[in-house]
């Protein structure tokens, strides 16, 4: 089965937010046809968006993996249900937060999926820590 390269990005803001990334780095490594190639730094970031909230934790991992998109999306909702996520307003504080910002390059559109990530554009930490990542996995 061919496996795909992919950038999964992790913010916390609330807790223990080194722990909950930490969290999230295991579990993905530990996930069936998955593993982690490279990590970036964690970096602390002012919150972006309408909702007045406290500083993120904010880091990039590439994984190897042959689950599906919409596989792997049901396994980072898991894992951020995992460290107590609650849904309440969008962009508000989270504990943990998964998202799939590159899937190999594929586009998709669907109802519950966009990839590329609609925000990758607008978020120049996960730019950076994109382009810090492929200088290592490209060495
Ligand atoms: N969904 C669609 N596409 C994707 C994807 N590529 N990856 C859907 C993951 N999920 C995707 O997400 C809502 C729905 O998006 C999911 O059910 C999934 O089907 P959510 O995590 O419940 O809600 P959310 O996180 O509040 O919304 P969203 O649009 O993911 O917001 P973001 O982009 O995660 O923004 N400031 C700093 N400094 N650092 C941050 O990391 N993050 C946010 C949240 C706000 N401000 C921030 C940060
Ligand atoms: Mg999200």
């Amino acid at each position: 089965m061919t496996s795909e390269r992919v950038y999964i990005a992790l913010g916390s803001n609330v807790g223990d937010r080194a722990a909950h990334l930490a969290h999230a780095r295991a579990r993905l490594n530990a996930l069936p046809r998955t593993r982690v190639i490279a990590t970036s730094r964690v970096e602390e970031t002012t919150p972006i968006g309408p909702v007045a909230q406290g500083p993120y934790l904010n880091q990039m991992v590439l994984v190897e993996t042959s689950l599906s998109p919409e596989e792997l999306l049901a396994q980072c909702r898991k894992i951020e249900a995992e460290r107590g996520r609650e849904r309440r307003e969008r962009w508000g504080p989270r504990t943990l937060d998964l998202d799939i910002v590159r899937y190999g390059s594929r586009t998709i559109r669907e109802p519950n999926l966009t990839i590329p990530h609609p925000e990758l554009p607008h978020r120049d930490f996960w730019r950076r820590e994109i382009a810090e990542l492929e200088a290592v996995s490209l060495a």
